[in-house]
């Protein structure tokens, strides 16, 4: 059986993507493992867990060998507004946590995962419809950092003939776990505030649009992108995908919908709406499509009817 390790498996995508793998390979087969020491109770536990910081590489050199992995999935990163608070960590994680991975997978020649962003484009990238192949020339550390790492997974992939695949994921919705410190953080916080105070406050102003995603077809989209024909993959690494596009004001007006009292207020954040001008509006994302089939299943009703239901009936089990 194939075993895989996960490296940052606390965060907001591992604590989907942990459960997912363990529904496909098996419990026993994934791997977690984080900075943090094991929470008391976790999505991403209930399964093997160890804690690696993967800017040590012999240890995660070590891990590798000693569980003979076979795939892994690079998790562990600083997000956009964390960076921008310390860009000297975001570079050690970011860069040197990557160049780990890929050493080390190289020399046990194993697939990687690792996930890109729309912060790889900046403020002379096309804001609409960017297209797959364009400038890539951003301003913020953590974007200079998805640059780099995209071209070192490439080199690898060129060089050694190492299967490293990614994706530019927008900003990611979820309920399971919180958002670790990115500028697209509000789009979770104003479900978590509806519910408890029927208000939000937004850091980006009305009408600053970015491409979303729910986390259900961001986990789908990377299973599905690890499971692809490698014969039909031109690209391998940092495929554009989305799955709608909205502003805080159109996001509001969607939960509004389904609780008319919810309120909207705005206090902009200049950092962080900064860096959201910056990133791409929408995404042409036609060479997932083309080369692994991409097709999202929420869009912005449908992600935010399944968010209020969830999240309330989380809130139910816990009362
Ligand atoms: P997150 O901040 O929620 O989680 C990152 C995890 O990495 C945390 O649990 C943290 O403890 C861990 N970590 C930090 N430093 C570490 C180290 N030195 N060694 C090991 N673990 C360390 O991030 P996320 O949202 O889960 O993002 C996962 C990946 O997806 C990242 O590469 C991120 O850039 C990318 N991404 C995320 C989003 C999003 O909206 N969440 C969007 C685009 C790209
Ligand atoms: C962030 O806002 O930093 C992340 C991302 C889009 O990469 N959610």
């Amino acid at each position: 059986m194939l075993k895989v390790l996960v490296t940052g498996a606390l965060g907001q995508v591992g604590s989907e993507l942990v459960p997912a793998l363990r529904r496909f390979y098996g419990t026993e087969q994934v791997l977690a493992t984080d900075i943090r020491g094991a929470p008391a109770e976790h999505p991403s536990l209930g399964g093997p867990y160890e804690q690696l910081d993967c800017t040590n590489g012999n240890a995660l050199r070590e891990l590798l060998e000693r569980h003979r992995v076979k795939v892994v999935y690079h998790l562990a990163a600083i997000l956009s507004a964390r960076a921008e608070a310390d860009p000297q960590l975001a570079w050690r994680v970011n860069m040197e946590g990557l160049y780990n991975v890929l050493e080390a997978a190289r020399q046990i020649n194993a697939q990687v995962f690792v996930p890109s962003s729309i912060a790889a484009f900046g403020p002379n990238t096309p804001q609409d419809h960017t297209p797959q192949d364009t400038i890539q020339r951003p301003n913020t550390l953590y974007g200079v950092t998805k640059v780099a790492g995209e071209l070192l997974c490439d080199y690898y992939a060129l060089r050694f003939g190492l299967d490293v695949r990614g994706l530019r994921y927008p900003g990611l919705i979820s309920y399971t776990a919180h958002p670790g410190g990115g500028t697209t953080d509000y789009a979770v916080e104003i479900f978590h505030h509806a519910l408890r105070h029927n208000q939000y406050t937004s850091f980006l102003g009305p009408d600053t649009r970015l491409p979303m995603m729910y986390m259900p077809d961001a986990i789908r989209a990377t299973l599905e992108l690890m499971q692809a024909d490698p014969a039909r993959l031109r690209h391998r690494n940092a495929f554009n995908i989305m799955a709608f596009s909205c502003t805080p004001a159109e996001l509001a007006a969607e939960i509004q919908k389904h609780r008319p009292g919810f309120k909207m207020h705005y206090a902009v954040d200049p950092l962080r709406q900064a860096i959201a001008e910056s990133w791409p509006r929408t995404l042409d994302d036609s060479a997932a499509r083309e080369e692994w089939g991409w097709q999202p299943h929420y869009d912005l009703a449908g992600m935010t009817a399944d968010m209020l239901e969830k999240l309330a009936e989380r809130a139910l089990k816990e009362v």
